[in-house]
């Protein structure tokens, strides 16, 4: 069993060795390359990954372009910037594989100094607790290891093609009734220069765009959504609790 998995990537070039030497058997590296000016292109071809150039700058665009050039049933999308270790991935994947979850979220477990800045931490914190109170959905982190099924994925439809790309993608799987789960995964100091969450315009930008993804949702979770059967209180979901 093959699984592709999604890398959105803008100047990783100095991640992409470490990150690409480390996908385990059956995972295959798309590297969805959002106009980087450095080597990243190349490097991910020369580790054997398949390239997608994606024209349209932001997060969201070039995870959308990666999902669009997968192939597998189930699919992953992680960070380029050896923030995650591809060692993990199954960890992740394994639940989806095994129709246990519909969507699989890696918990963010912080390893080392300056992994997760502060601001972020509480940042994410406030989404989740949000995120549940409104859509019901028992996650702690946002984060962007995740795994899925790959054409019910792309039939949620997202349309946020920056950084609120990846709140839009639980909000709207939870719309349609998902299992969402989170399974601890370590996160460790990127490498090469933070863009994001280490930045404060990256930050400014992040909270603008998530909170027009917090806007788009249509009602507060109804009873009958949190009671339906593929709701995540079910007790019987084998998955690892999250609160
Ligand atoms: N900043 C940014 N990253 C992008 C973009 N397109 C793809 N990426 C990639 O998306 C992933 C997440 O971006 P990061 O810059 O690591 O964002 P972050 O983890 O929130 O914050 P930092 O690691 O502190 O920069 C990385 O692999 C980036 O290379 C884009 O348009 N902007
Ligand atoms: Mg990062």
């Amino acid at each position: 069993m093959e699984i592709d998995v999604v890398l959105p990537c803008l100047n990783e070039a100095g991640a992409l060795p470490w990150v690409l030497s480390r996908m385990p058997p059956g995972y295959r590296a798309i590297v969805a390359d959002n106009g980087s000016v450095d080597d990243s292109a190349a490097i991910a071809a020369g580790y054997g990954a398949r390239v997608v150039p994606v024209p349209q700058r932001g997060f969201g665009a070039a995870c959308h372009a990666g999902l669009l050039a997968a192939t597998s049933d189930v699919v992953c999308v992680m960070d380029a910037d050896a923030s995650f270790d591809p060692g993990d991935l199954p960890t992740v994947a394994d639940p989806v594989l095994a129709g246990q979850a519909d969507l699989m979220m890696g918990r963010r477990s912080v390893r080392g100094k300056g992994a997760w800045p502060l601001h972020a931490r509480i940042g994410n914190r406030v989404l989740a607790a949000e995120l549940r109170r409104r859509v019901g959905v028992p996650v702690r982190d946002l984060g962007p290891m995740r795994a899925a099924r790959r054409e019910p994925l792309l039939a949620l439809a997202m349309s946020d093609r920056r950084f609120g790309y990846p709140l839009e993608m639980v909000v709207r799987a939870a719309e349609a009734g998902w299992r969402i789960s989170e399974t601890d995964v370590p996160y460790y100091p990127r490498t090469g220069k933070s863009k994001v969450t280490g930045t404060l315009g990256g930050t400014v930008r992040t909270v603008r765009d998530m909170r027009r993804v917090l806007a788009s949702i249509a009602s507060p979770a109804s009873p009958a959504s949190l009671a339906s059967p593929a709701s995540l209180a079910s007790p019987a979901t084998p998955v690892q609790a999250t609160s």
